[in-house]
């Protein structure tokens, strides 16, 4: 019944209690400008502008704490008088943000993205002081919200359906302590770990919510919360070898089904997920019977391309995942067998990176090629 109960309220449950939130919506309005003067030709101050700016520490729950009213209003700027025939401009007002946040607007627009300590972004600009051209009114600034979307960096990103072990591989893994339980969505907010190697090189893993077929129409978690794995590295799938059901009522996938139907919902979310490296891990091999599971889908794992092709056409990704690895293991009974997948992450990640590094200076030699002159210092 509890597990029935938690099935049933999923989807009701409110997204934004516990400690993290990943958006939140705020109210902004940039400080009118000041009136001029016309007698003596006199030009308001400019409003002050909301800026947000990227600061380590911060995260949107604190911001929440510390401005419960979510406005941010600049101040306005001073009115021309005979005193002063340039008006004051008003003050701008700082939003501190966590890094990694994106401005977006009401209609979805992206304002900025603040992906670096100290980063800037004007949100909202303060009105013109009142001058000739407007009659010597001064501009209004109009209020209006934007949201704060934050997006998580971490290095490596797991992505499985619900109960595949996602969190209990984090849990064996690094010294994160996500909680574990026998029934689906038991993660709600994203959690982050951290895989220390004895020569202190650390990679961050992020563990989230399980994704399901559907996700895309917001079945189960739905499927925004694969925002934080947009800039993750590596993609790490968890598949269970048993499969998955969510209820009696709902069709049975076996490991195979749901590695396919995880490469089709990262497809509907952003097809370029599938360009990122990836690895499959598949789960509980502890479990009876489970070897002889793997020894029958391990080839049709590596070859997805040609299994995609049985799959209903609603159900069929149009391009797959390339695994690099397909590690079979027990996130809860093999800790060897997790030493040695951390490793292998730690490898997959340098040889993509080297991979990076080697493409920019092809790139960058090419353009140095295009723009030498015939007369130019030749390049070998
Ligand atoms: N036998 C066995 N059970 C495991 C293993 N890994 C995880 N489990 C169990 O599977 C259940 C789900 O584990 P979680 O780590 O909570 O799964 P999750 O993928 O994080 O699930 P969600 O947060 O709901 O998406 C728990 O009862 C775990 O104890 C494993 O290697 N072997
Ligand atoms: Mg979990």
């Amino acid at each position: 019944m509890v597990f029935l109960s938690r099935v049933l309220s999923t989807g009701k449950r409110d997204r934004n209690t516990g400690k993290f939130i990943d958006s939140l919506r705020i109210y902004v309005r940039g400080g009118a400008g000041g009136m001029g003067f016309p007698k003596y030709g006199g030009i308001g101050g400019k409003g002050g502008n909301v800026n947000a700016v990227a600061k380590e520490g911060v995260t949107l729950r604190s911001l929440l704490t510390e401005n419960p009213t979510k406005r941010f209003i600049a101040q306005n700027g001073g009115n021309s008088h005979k005193n002063r025939i340039l008006g004051e401009p008003g003050a701008d007002i700082t939003i501190p943000v966590p890094v990694g946040v994106t401005v977006v607007n009401d209609f979805g627009k992206v304002l900025g993205e603040l992906n670096t300590h100290g980063s800037i972004l004007v949100v909202a600009h303060g009105g013109a002081g009142g001058n000739p051209l407007s009659q010597y009114n001064g501009q209004r600034a109009k209020p209006f919200s934007v949201k704060l979307e934050l997006k998580l960096i971490a290095d490596v990103g797991l992505v499985g359906f619900p109960n595949a072990g996602k969190s209990t591989l984090l849990r064996a893994i690094s010294k994160a302590r996500p909680q574990v339980a026998s029934y689906p969505f038991t993660t709600i907010k994203p959690n982050i770990g951290v895989l220390e190697y004895s020569d202190h090189r650390q990679i961050t893993m992020a563990d989230l919510p399980g994704l399901i077929e559907g996700a895309h129409m917001n079945v189960g978690m739905g499927h925004n919360f694969l925002k934080h794995v947009e800039r993750t590295k590596l993609l790490l799938l968890v598949a269970d070898i048993q499969g998955f059901q969510l209820g009696p009522q709902y069709p049975e996938r076996s490991c195979l089904d749901t590695v396919v139907l995880l490469n089709k919902e990262l497809e509907l979310y952003r097809d370029d997920l599938l360009d990122k490296p990836a690895m499959l891990v598949v789960n509980k091999m502890d479990v009876a019977g489970a070897q002889l599971k793997y020894d029958e889908v391990k080839n049709k794992l590596r070859n997805l391309a040609n299994v995609v092709g049985d799959y209903p056409e609603e159900l069929r990704p149009e391009r797959v995942l390339n695994f690099t690895d397909i590690v079979a293991i027990s996130a809860d009974k093999d800790p060897r067998g997790v030493e040695k997948l951390k490793h292998r992450v730690r490898e997959v990640l340098d040889f993509h990176a080297a991979l990076q590094q080697e493409d920019l200076e092809t790139k960058v030699v090419a353009t140095l090629r295009a723009q030498m002159t015939p007369k130019g210092p030749q390049m070998l």
